[in-house]
């Protein structure tokens, strides 16, 4: 396999778009249906203009560990019920390759988890650097009412790995209660 034989700049515009980017993924609700805690909530905001919720703009590279894939996210502002729109959140397929997210605009939440049950979130805000530890798997979520915007480096042989999350969910779910953002447990919000 052929390595990236040149060291290279990048950027991120004003709008949050990594340049120069080789790869967009655009995920509006219905391509996460299933998701959201409150079934009857998405299938309405689906129904009422199924909006988009996240862009990522990733500098695709060699799918090698050596390489380090860069890439940045625009999660949106919105909610679904009460739930904050979110990432899909993925495991790495290599379990055991880590990643680091740095928050470039807005606020929100890093939730993570591991497959023994072991659950946390990492608030995030502009300047935040947040280390997601080999095993764990990782999602987002747009608490403010701007888009949050932040940057991930992962190794290029890490691979996503979304089929446990689509099955299982995540044990923690952020939530607007009485106008506040609410970390809570699965359990306790049903
Ligand atoms: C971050 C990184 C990407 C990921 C993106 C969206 O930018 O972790 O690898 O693709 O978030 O998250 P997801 O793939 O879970 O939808
Ligand atoms: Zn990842």
């Amino acid at each position: 396999m052929e390595l990236t034989p040149n060291s290279f700049a990048m950027s991120v515009d004003a709008g949050g778009i990594l340049e120069p980017w080789t790869s967009k993924i655009e995920r509006r609700l219905s391509d996460m249906a299933g998701m959201y805690a409150d079934p009857d909530a998405e299938r309405d905001a689906i129904a009422a203009g199924d909006a988009v919720v996240y862009e990522v703009y990733q500098h695709d590279m060699p799918n090698h560990a050596g390489e380090l894939v860069v890439c940045t996210t625009l999660l949106y502002p919105g909610k679904v019920g009460d739930e904050f729109f979110m990432t899909k959140g993925h495991y790495h397929e290599i379990r055991e390759r880590a990643e680091v997210y740095y928050g470039l605009s807005g606020e929100g939440q890093l939730v993570l988890a591991k497959d023994d049950g072991a659950a946390e979130a990492i608030p995030m805000r502009p300047g935040t650097v947040a280390y997601v530890a080999p095993c764990w798997a990782h999602r987002t979520v747009n608490t403010g009412s701007e888009p949050f915007v932040f940057l991930a480096v992962y190794h290029g042989d890490a691979g996503h790995d979304y089929g446990t999350i689509e099955t299982e969910g995540f044990p923690l779910l952020v939530l607007e209660r009485d106008g506040e953002v609410a970390v809570v447990s699965r359990q306790e919000a049903q």
